[in-house]
């Protein structure tokens, strides 16, 4: 029998244990002035940089892309997640993975050969996520599961920031959950899009710790400063 690949837990992936982690998605900082928005959210308390990666075609809009990566890359000292919106993700996984993303994530509905992506990103010595759209089930991934680091739960269509959450999305967390625990696996579940304070501290009682911080999160209108957002988004999800 052919043998699958199991990837080592990895002392690179420890960060992800971690409860919470707020993330800012950088494609909502100040890109005029991104080496200082990157200095400021760490100093706010940022736990990772999460990098949107968009092509036009698998969604209609382009972000941040991997020189922008590379450049956060040696700006920060916190880890990077890369997520990728694009179709053809095994394009960009070693490249991403070289540029500096400690975890690498790509779409369930943009591969039919998810075990090949996960074999590239691990042997890049990346963590391997895998995105599921709102309406994707869990079904599409169950078999995966073992050879994850983290599912992303999307909470709105991915594309765009400011979007309203897709509330139906959240049940998802429950489910993954428990199979998380009838298997005793250890990804984690993190949650994209729409992410205020509220859905933070439902997707945490749910089993989420990853938690994605755009316009509802951390770059914030009202002129809540990154330091005050990040701080209400973790006692958020630990009021559960
Ligand atoms: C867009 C992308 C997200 C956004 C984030 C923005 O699909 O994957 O990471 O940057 O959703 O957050 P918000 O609070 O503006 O929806
Ligand atoms: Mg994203």
């Amino acid at each position: 029998m052919l043998q699958s690949h199991h990837p080592v837990s990895s002392e690179r992936w420890q960060w992800l244990q971690q409860h919470p982690i707020i993330a800012p998605s950088l494609m909502c900082a100040d890109l005029l002035n991104l080496q200082d928005d990157v200095q400021r959210l760490e100093a706010a308390g940022a736990d990772a940089f999460h990098v949107d990666i968009m092509d036009g075609h698998f969604v209609p809009n382009l972000a941040l892309n991997l020189d922008i990566l590379k450049q956060v890359r040696s700006a920060a000292n916190i880890p990077i997640d890369v997520h990728l919106m694009v179709d053809n993700p095994e394009a960009y996984l070693e490249p991403a993975a070289a540029a500096g993303a400690d975890l690498c994530i790509f779409h369930i509905e943009s591969t039919y050969l998810p075990m090949r992506l996960l074999r590239i990103i691990h042997s890049a010595g990346a963590a391997a996520g895998i995105a599921l759209n709102p309406a994707t089930p869990i079904e599409a991934i169950r078999l995966l599961l073992p050879y994850l680091q983290m599912v992303m739960v999307m909470t709105v269509e991915p594309g765009f920031a400011g979007q309203k959450l897709i509330g139906f999305a959240l049940d998802k967390i429950t489910d993954l959950a428990a199979i998380r625990r009838e298997q005793g696996l250890d990804f984690t579940i993190g949650v994209d899009g729409a992410i205020g304070r509220d859905v933070v501290t439902e997707a945490a009682a749910r089993g989420a710790s990853f938690f994605v911080g755009g316009t509802s999160g951390v770059f914030l209108k009202d002129g809540t400063d990154y330091a005050a957002a990040i701080e209400l988004m973790k006692q958020a999800a630990q009021a559960r």
